[in-house]
């Protein structure tokens, strides 16, 4: 941790953190899930699994940002390219190839007199669809800050299906582990896994994005858990924690991305032989109204 530390302070007072050269993008590939790191601001600009484009279509959602307690004048987004928007100057770099990692390195202010460098790692699965996302935060200065530290997507894995943007969207306990679910009409899933022990919590079903300050607040307000609603809506996780002098911490949590039965097509147990009488339009009446 020092020496990361150190490493970055160095970076910053030789001016590289904030160098104006164009900078290239990072890929993660392990055959099965490609992910593709902007050089620009260090977010997800593209997770590509079973054929499709999760996060960039419709209104490109996928970013990670900073706040400074309910500041709403604080809030600082790094958004994908195509979204646009750099919050917070980062550097990017990339070892180990394909199955290495990516590190996003950068230092948020707030506006405040103290800062958080943080060191965001990126990290594939050799061959699971699964992408690790482990950050450590350290504080520097003498006033304490009190950061909301967050993740904001925009589930779309359904259009490239040919299902629409609208996914069902759910959190629920596995385990020790809490899970944020997006599953389109044909299956297809991604899901935010932390463990709870990790503080972190996720909302899934909405809002739509954690854009400004107002979304991030009641995002940590009061978390959405949309209960398997169908819906065009956000899938989010935020860590919350009081930095005092010189104090620093690691969260971490997971994207996984894969197959499931398809959400509407599977009927609650009891209501197999309600379907068997109904017939065909019976079911599409069903997978109609669940949408
Ligand atoms: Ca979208
Ligand atoms: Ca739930
Ligand atoms: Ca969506």
């Amino acid at each position: 941790m020092k020496k990361m530390r150190a490493a970055l302070v160095a970076a910053l007072a030789a001016g590289v953190l904030f160098a104006s050269a164009p900078r290239s993008d990072a890929q993660l590939d392990n055959g099965v899930l490609k992910v593709d790191i902007s050089g620009l601001s260090g977010a997800i600009n593209l997770a590509s699994f079973g054929g499709s484009d999760f996060y960039n279509p419709g209104t490109p959602v996928s970013w990670f940002g900073f706040q400074r307690g309910t500041d709403v004048s604080s809030t600082a987004n790094n958004a994908n390219d195509l979204f646009g928007g750099v919050g917070t100057p980062v550097v990017v770099s990339s070892a180990g190839g394909a199955l290495g990692s990516v590190s996003v390195l950068g230092s948020y202010s707030g506006g405040g007199a103290s800062s958080i460098l943080f060191h965001r790692v990126y990290t594939i699965d050799a061959v699971s669809a699964v992408l690790h996302i482990t950050t450590t935060l350290t504080h520097v200065g003498l006033d304490p800050v009190l950061l909301r530290y967050f993740d904001s997507h925009d589930p779309d894995q359904g259009i490239d299906q040919g299902n629409g943007f609208g996914t069902f969207n759910d959190v629920y306990a596995d385990g020790s582990e809490t899970v944020g679910e997006s599953i389109e009409d044909g299956g297809l899933f991604v899901q935010f896994r932390t463990p709870t022990a990790g503080g972190g919590i996720i909302a899934s079903g909405g809002p739509f994005s954690l854009f400004g300050g107002f979304d991030v607040n009641g995002f940590f307000a009061s978390p959405v858990d949309g209960g398997g609603s169908f819906e065009d809506a956000g899938m989010h996780i935020g860590f919350e924690h009081l930095f005092t002098l010189g104090s620093s911490i690691t969260v971490s949590y997971d994207q996984v991305f894969g197959f499931g039965p398809p959400p509407n097509v599977v009927p609650e147990p009891g209501t197999y032989a309600m379907l068997a009488g109904m017939g065909v339009s019976g079911l599409l009446f069903l997978r109609r109204r669940r949408k």
